[in-house]
């Protein structure tokens, strides 16, 4: 096989750059080493930028989640039980769209085959070979045996587990990281979110943040210990905790049901430098993870890919290499700014065990100060409404 941009991992980050890649005339083939059906079916973020909502619309892919994404305007911060709300649309003129992953993926995986593009699912012992030559190559294995697919560049849209940013040669790559010592313990449920906004919560107990997928279902999180076992989170027991967190207004107007899936996310600030090695480059968590406290993981592999599918076009269609060889350092410069946002807001909302008290009350006064201060809230809206693409 051969295509023009063999692409390793088919979330969102890799099925958005070969459609955006198509849409400029561009083959390329996408090898995933799991099943459509899981892929799809796999339940993370769920808060679009603007800019994100924008090219998605733009490209073709704005139809279902016009009519059945939400928009917000705002959101609120829970401090101790006492709600503010933050207006993203009058401070920043933005706002962001609650539409799942699941559903960016449906319409992507929908569009990429519509457009008769290939992916390759169930693809085992993905490899990737001569990235530093003229002819690099990805290989996997199928039930039929192995397999080969020739291409001019790789990209490694494989997240955080995927095998294109090991194989690497340790000398040519830096990563620097910063772990968080909890976890996000998850529920989905059939019932009314609390709010038509999303809250987020600090709380002495620690963090909680109500937020949803539809009128109808909600989606949960709560600050847990590292060493959390699900079988000592029934429902009950979070729901009472959410109630808690979240404060009295929440508490008394709260539905409780069963949920539908429970999950525990790790938080992690991951980012590989650079991006790019010869002809093979890194898009989304593949190249940085974010604590999805800021919900920016989605939105920075959207803006990565944005500017990659930009460079090969330049390469394929005017013989430039410029795109391509200023693609890591565009891209690290908005990796680098979402990782700031991205830790300080979860520094201020989480509670962090055997911490002097001193530090719970600049929290507090951090807060205090970014629900209280046009500038404060100004600077903190336009981060999460999504800065501007690099
Ligand atoms: P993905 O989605 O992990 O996709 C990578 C794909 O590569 C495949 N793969 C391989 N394929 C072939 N060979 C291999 N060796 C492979 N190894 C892996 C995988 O099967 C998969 O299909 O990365 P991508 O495309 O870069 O997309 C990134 C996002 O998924 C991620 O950043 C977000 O989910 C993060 N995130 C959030 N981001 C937001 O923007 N807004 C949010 O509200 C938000 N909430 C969240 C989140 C992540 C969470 N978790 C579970 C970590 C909430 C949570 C709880
Ligand atoms: C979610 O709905 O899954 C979600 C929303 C906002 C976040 C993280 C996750 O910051």
């Amino acid at each position: 096989m051969r295509t023009q941009v063999g692409i390793v991992g088919g979330g969102p980050a890799g099925l958005l750059l070969s459609h955006l890649l198509h849409r400029q005339g561009i083959d390329s083939v996408i090898v995933e080493r799991r099943s459509r059906a899981y892929v799809e079916g796999r339940i993370r973020a769920g808060v679009l930028e603007q800019g994100t909502v924008d090219l998605l619309a733009e490209t073709g892919l704005g139809a279902r989640m016009a009519r059945e994404g939400l928009v917000h305007g705002g959101i609120e911060i829970a401090i101790d039980g006492a709600r503010h709300r933050i207006d993203l649309a009058a401070l920043t003129g933005k706002s962001v769209t609650v539409y799942g992953q699941t559903e960016v993926t449906k319409d992507l995986i929908e569009a990429r085959l519509a457009a008769g593009g290939t992916i390759v699912y169930e693809a085992d012992e993905v490899s990737v070979h001569g990235f530093d030559s003229d002819t690099p190559s990805i290989r996997w294995r199928t039930a039929d045996g192995p397999q080969e697919l020739h291409c001019d560049f790789i990209a490694g849209c494989d997240g955080f587990h995927g095998v294109c940013r090991p194989s690497v040669p340790a000398g040519r790559i830096r990563t620097y990281e910063r772990v968080y010592p909890f976890n996000w313990l998850g529920i989905l449920s059939q019932t009314e979110p609390v709010s038509d906004e999303l809250i987020y919560a600090s709380h002495d107990r620690g963090f909680a943040l109500a937020s949803m997928r539809s009128h109808a279902l909600s989606r949960y999180y709560i600050q847990c210990d590292l060493d959390v076992k699900l079988d000592d989170w029934p429902d009950e027991r979070i729901w009472d905790e959410l109630k808690t967190r979240l404060g009295p207004e929440a508490a008394a107007t709260i539905e409780t049901g069963p949920s539908i899936e429970k999950s525990v996310a790790p938080l992690r600030s991951v980012v590989a430098e650079p991006m790019r090695f010869g002809r093979m480059f890194l898009a989304g968590d593949a190249a940085h993870i974010v604590p999805p406290t800021g919900a920016k993981g989605l939105n920075l592999a959207v803006a990565d890919v944005r500017v990659l599918a930009e460079a090969f076009a330049e390469h394929f269609r005017d013989g430039s290499s410029a795109g391509i060889d200023s693609y890591s350092e565009r891209a690290l410069k908005r990796v680098w700014k979402a990782q700031r946002f991205s830790w300080w807001f979860s520094a201020q909302l989480h509670r962090y065990d055997g911490a002097e008290p001193f530090a719970r009350r600049l929290q507090l006064a951090e807060l205090d100060y970014l629900t209280g201060s046009e500038a404060a809230s100004h600077a903190f809206a336009e981060n999460y409404v999504g800065l501007p693409f690099g």
